[in-house]
């Protein structure tokens, strides 16, 4: 059977409306799909939300709802950006559906006959937002050492999984696959931070302080805690314990996206947790950076997030899409900034791809009736053949900024090319007729190259592209034998149409 390409987003919390953040991870890896996809590959993209634990009981309890009906009203939004988004996900996960808190029960049931889990009274410090707990020696100035927020003395009853007993195991294990963690400066992070002992993890809540969880199954006096229930997801949604067949075709996970702030969570609880249950580790956890505004991480608890709808109702979701894969390479913090993006768009998008598909339409349509003209192959000025495997490389590695930066590469190229051969000139001489064709043709066949790749970053605008000049078959190339090939017809009749990426001063009139 061949190896379904699974990837994930975090299951995002349902406790406020997504921002720009979460459009990130999800655009990232709508990329990554639809660049599999159009490889031909069988691809399994999954996402959801995260709907238990203290932050969405609060949560609910500000707006004075039940957190069933609470998260009812909040999944509509968080499935309608994705919508709007043009985020292609193959399944939608809620950490409420029946068949999740089965397995996680499951799971935990099985855990506990093999001694991995036992019951303790706790003595320290808890975080309420951040839902941890610290040991004295592990505040900082006697605040949460990951929030810096103030924390609560607590001393109660619950059920611990022995992450200590694997740590030995897990660091081997990061050491003898170095490409498991990345980027590879977050490895040395995860490996750093597995120096210190590890502590057991504390995976119950008592329903005295939380009730909104999935019910531990050896008590009625407590829930499972969010993380645990939350990391069994990306099991669960392919097949785990339901499903045999569906979960070997998908199983291990290629990658688990995520952002550097749960990275602790993905390369040390979940490993472990897999290795306890005796299923193989995915092959990559790969944490990207944050979006910063100012200096400070666009977050709900920060209240500086930016609205993704209102930027798309503005730009277009291909703007956003554009702004965020090229802005910063994976992995690094990027600021986002609003005049930043409107100056992309003005060079990068107006300028550049903009114009080059404008006047490429409008020549054609001056000198050659709007006519594809037949031009030779020879006068080709860039190579498909290397643009076609330099994107793939960057993209099979994760590295969508040089992906984005390759199919620049032949957009500038081509805006080079109008000028050096001046086609405007050529026109005026009959006897160059010829030259001019092929200067036309392969300017047109350029933007069927760029149209093609475009489709897994910016796939409205690349449909436009695809559309007008008329192309139909393109979205069925998946090889690049087939993409080498001229991309245009002679004589097929452009749709000019309106500009792809009107001046920004046009836009806002
Ligand atoms: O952590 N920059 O959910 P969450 C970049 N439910 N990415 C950002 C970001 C920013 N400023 N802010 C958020 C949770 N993100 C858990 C996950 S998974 C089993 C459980 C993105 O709603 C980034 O991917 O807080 C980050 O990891 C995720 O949203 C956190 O979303």
């Amino acid at each position: 059977m061949t190896k379904t390409y699974y990837l994930t987003t975090p299951i995002y919390y349902v406790n406020g409306k997504p921002h720009i953040g979460h459009a990130y991870t999800s655009i990232l890896c709508d990329t990554f799909a639809r660049f599999h996809r159009m490889l031909g590959e069988p691809v399994f993209y999954i996402t959801g939300t995260d709907e238990h634990g203290i932050k969405v009981q609060k949560a609910a309890q500000e707006q004075k709802k039940e957190p069933r009906a609470f998260v009812d009203e909040i999944v509509p939004q968080f499935k309608e950006l994705w919508r709007v988004m043009g985020i292609q996900y193959d399944y939608f996960i809620r950490t409420t559906d029946d068949d999740h808190k089965k397995v996680v029960q499951k799971i935990l049931a099985d855990l506990e006959k093999k001694g991995d889990i036992y019951k303790a009274k706790y003595q320290g410090w808890y975080c309420t937002p951040c839902e941890s707990f610290w040991t004295e020696l592990q505040l900082k100035d006697g605040k949460c050492p990951d929030c810096n927020r103030a924390v609560d003395r607590l001393e109660e009853e619950n059920y611990f999984f022995k992450l200590s007993k694997y740590q030995a195991w897990l660091i081997q294990y990061i050491e003898d696959h170095p490409a498991f963690i990345q980027p590879e400066y977050r490895k040395n992070e995860v490996l750093g931070f597995l120096k210190e002992p590890l502590e057991d993890l504390c995976i119950t809540r008592p329903k005295a302080r939380l009730t909104w969880g999935i019910e531990y199954p050896g008590s009625k006096d407590h829930v499972v805690y969010v993380w645990f229930d939350a990391l069994v997801n990306y099991v669960t949604g392919a097949g785990y314990l339901q499903d045999d067949k569906k979960f070997k075709s998908l199983w291990p996970a290629d990658i688990h996206l995520v952002g550097k702030d749960i990275l602790r969570q993905h390369a040390v609880f979940w490993p472990i947790m897999l290795k306890t249950m005796g299923v193989e580790m995915p092959k990559l956890v790969f944490a990207h950076g944050w979006w910063r505004i100012g200096g400070a991480k666009m977050s709900k608890s920060v209240g500086n997030v930016v609205d993704p709808i209102a930027i798309v109702q503005k730009y277009g979701s291909d703007v956003l899409r554009y702004f965020l894969l090229n802005e910063v390479t994976l992995g690094l913090d990027g600021t986002y900034s609003e005049d930043l993006l409107a100056e992309r768009y003005s060079s990068d998008l107006a300028n550049s791809l903009g114009n080059l598909w404008h006047r490429t339409a409008s020549m054609i349509e001056k000198y050659f009736e709007g006519k594809v003209p037949q031009g030779k192959q020879e006068s080709r000025f860039y190579d498909p053949k290397g643009l076609w495997e330099d994107v793939s490389k960057a993209i099979l590695s994760y590295d969508p900024r040089e992906a984005v930066a390759r199919i620049w590469a032949v957009i500038t190229r081509a805006n080079q090319r109008v000028e050096e051969t001046k086609p405007w000139i050529l026109a005026k001489d009959v006897s160059k007729k010829g030259e001019l064709a092929d200067v036309l043709f392969n300017l047109a066949d350029s933007v069927a190259h760029v149209a093609v790749l475009l489709q897994a970053f910016m796939p409205d605008t690349a449909h436009k592209m695809l559309n007008r000049l008329k192309m139909t078959h393109g979205e069925t190339i998946g090889h690049v034998s087939e993409f080498c090939k001229p991309l245009v017809t002679a004589g097929t009749v452009l749709e000019k149409g309106e500009p792809l990426f009107p001046r920004f001063e046009e836009k806002k009139s």
